[in-house]
């Protein structure tokens, strides 16, 4: 036999394996008749926006019982964070939460929602991302990356958080401070424009180099905070609330589109019962935290909000970012339509 023969035959094989690989990710994965849901975050356990994820389990196995397999994969244990919307692009992820520093990466005109002081407060972000801009936005963001988003959480209203008490008034007073933020160039421009020295370590990171020092701070909403235990090796909150910010839940186009129209509209209800969970717990703690701050013993301070929102406004209105925002969006989003 020729020795090429079973070598042809191979390539064959592989080239149809690769036609299939190629063809085989527009379904989702099906276990024992099951249409498998994967869904990473790195959120920890006590975080609202990770018990939302057993909300949207619990849900969907009431609306549509038998029919999908959730697996909820928390701490970023299946990808890291910041990995989500490529894993979901390319068929190995069907459900995440992706924010908008995520989506700014693929949609240069997202990056609006990463400045500083844009959106006011959480009853203005809900209208935002549930209205006209949202519905705009989010249809590019289907079509550049390739997930749908469901629904619009709060994460909640980012301050700064302090390894060492220093009085803090204006981003001056931030000079030279090493302030942790997530690992891209939008985040890291986000702590450079509050005056510190941004330096970038992924959330699971977070605790142990506040507690080496090897970053002097971090920025987060107060519930983050305390369900990553932030608070046991920092000792003051700055309230300087530079970003109400968005998690967005989303699902792989492809993962959507092997749904029937019936499905479709259980998942999109199970995204919306989770962000409401996590959107009413979120706000209601928050409101709580200050209180419980101090009692740990930490100073929970206010500066001058107007000099941040300034300096943080000049910042992002003089970068290449505030290029790339549709003409008029701020005037759309301030008025929230
Ligand atoms: C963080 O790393 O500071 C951040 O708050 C960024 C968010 O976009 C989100 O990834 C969040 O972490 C994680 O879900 C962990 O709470």
């Amino acid at each position: 036999m020729n020795p090429n023969a079973s070598l042809n035959r191979r390539h064959v094989l592989s080239a149809a394996a690769g036609l299939a690989a190629l063809a085989l990710p527009t379904l989702p994965a099906v276990a024992s008749g099951k249409t498998v849901l994967r869904i990473s975050t790195p959120a920890v356990p006590d975080d609202w926006h990770a018990k939302m994820w057993t909300v949207f389990k619990d849900a969907l196995e009431k609306s549509a019982p038998g029919e999908f397999e959730v697996q909820i994969n928390l701490n970023g244990a299946l990808f890291k964070q910041g990995a989500e919307p490529t894993a979901m692009a390319r068929g190995n992820l069907e459900l995440a939460t992706v924010s908008a520093f995520d989506i700014a990466k693929q949609v240069p005109e997202f990056s609006i929602f990463t400045a500083g002081y844009m959106v006011r407060d959480p009853a203005h972000q809900q209208k935002i991302f549930n209205g006209p801009i949202g519905a705009e936005l989010f249809k590019t963001v289907a079509e550049k990356m390739d997930i749908t988003v469901l629904s619009t959480c709060y994460l909640g209203t980012r301050q700064v958080n302090l390894r060492e008490v220093r009085s803090v008034k204006t981003p001056a007073d931030l000079k030279g401070i090493k302030l942790r933020m997530p690992g891209s160039k939008e985040w890291l421009f986000l702590g450079n424009a509050l005056g510190a020295t941004a330096t970038p370590l992924a959330f699971g990171e977070v605790y142990l180099g506040l507690k080496t020092g090897t970053v002097d701070g971090q920025d987060n909403p107060l519930p983050s905070v305390r369900a990553a235990k932030f608070h046991e090796v920092t000792k003051q909150i700055v309230m300087t609330s530079h970003l109400v910010d968005s998690l967005f839940i989303a699902i792989a186009n492809k993962t959507l589109q092997a749904l029937s129209p019936v499905q479709r509209q259980k998942v999109t209800a199970a995204a919306q019962a989770a962000a409401s969970f996590n959107n009413d717990n979120r706000l209601k703690e928050e409101a709580q935290l200050v209180e419980f701050f101090k009692k740990e013993g930490l100073q929970v301070t206010v500066p001058d909000i107007d000099a941040f929102r300034k300096s943080v406004r000049i910042a992002y209105l003089q970068s290449d970012y505030a290029k790339t925002w549709p003409a008029g969006m701020v005037d759309r989003i301030n008025a929230g339509q």
